[in-house]
């Protein structure tokens, strides 16, 4: 599909966009912990999978006011769940890595944070692993005002980027989030179990939560708890959920 700034621009002011949830659930009790907010466009009548327009819509400036779009959208959701008295649970947003990370950044997303007076501590943001065009001061900047802020952040698709241990060594991340690709498939896969194990356990003894994603199997689970880490989001208990889907969940919860 080939996306121009133009259509992005068009179907942002015809609401084309929406946003899907998909839980994230505690291995301790099988209950819901979270959710990652993942946007669809329904365009032409169509749905259209993320992966088919955020890498195009990455390279157009455009990505940084389609994220503050998204971003009204789910904190408009979450402040219905809130009066609505739902059990609501901490949703995690994705942050594109080509906003400029400057303060201007930091007070634009703590303002729509605080205009649907969304508690805090109901937002995640989740940041791909950096790529070596971030500037590292300001991404440590952003980190630690959003910290202050009382709001969490998450190295998303941990593990496949470039500079993964230079990142979590010196800035403050709250959650690993492992990418689906370390997830072991088979028993006999020595060299992924073995970075597998050591992610997770890295992650503890830094003190920071693990989750892991793409999640499709009971075995998987058995590997998950064997090395305690409690936290998975993948299609063995949900897809991303339409809203009104997901509320229900919360109606449950
Ligand atoms: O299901 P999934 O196909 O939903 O998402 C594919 C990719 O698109 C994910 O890697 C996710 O990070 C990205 N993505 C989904 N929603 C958003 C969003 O609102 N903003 C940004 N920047 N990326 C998103
Ligand atoms: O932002 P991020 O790349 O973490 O987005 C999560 C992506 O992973 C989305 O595209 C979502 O649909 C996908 N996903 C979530 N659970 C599973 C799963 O169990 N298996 C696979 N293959 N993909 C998953
Ligand atoms: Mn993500």
């Amino acid at each position: 599909m080939n996306v121009t700034p133009q259509m992005i621009i068009d179907a942002m002011k015809n609401e084309e966009f929406i946003v899907y949830y998909q839980p994230k659930v505690s291995l301790l009790r099988y209950n819901l912990a979270g959710a990652e907010a993942l946007c669809r466009w329904i365009h032409d009548g169509k749905l259209i999978q993320p992966d088919l327009f955020i890498p195009q819509l990455e390279k157009m400036e455009e990505i940084a006011e389609f994220d503050f779009y998204l971003l009204e959208h789910i904190c408009r959701d979450i402040r219905k769940w809130l009066d609505e008295k739902l059990n609501v649970v901490k949703t995690s947003v994705n942050l594109s890595r080509c906003h400029k990370m400057n303060d201007a950044l930091l007070k634009r997303l703590v303002g729509t944070i605080d205009k649907y007076r969304i508690p805090h501590q109901y937002i995640e943001f989740e940041l791909l692993e950096s790529t070596m065009e971030v500037n590292y001061d300001e991404l440590k900047s952003l980190l630690t005002g959003l910290t202050l802020e009382g709001i969490t952040t998450s190295v998303d698709d941990f593990g496949i980027g470039y500079s993964s241990m230079n990142l979590i060594r010196t800035l403050p991340w709250n959650v690993i989030k492992i990418d689906k690709s370390f997830v072991p498939k088979s028993d006999s896969d020595y060299r992924q179990h073995t970075i597998f194990r050591h992610l997770i356990s890295m992650a503890r003894d830094l003190g920071l939560d693990c989750i892991v994603e793409g999640v499709e199997t009971v075995e998987q689970v058995r590997l998950l708890k064997e090395n305690k880490c409690y936290l998975a989001q993948g299609f063995l208990f949900d897809r991303p959920l339409p809203p009104a889907e997901f509320r229900r969940r919360l109606l449950g919860n």
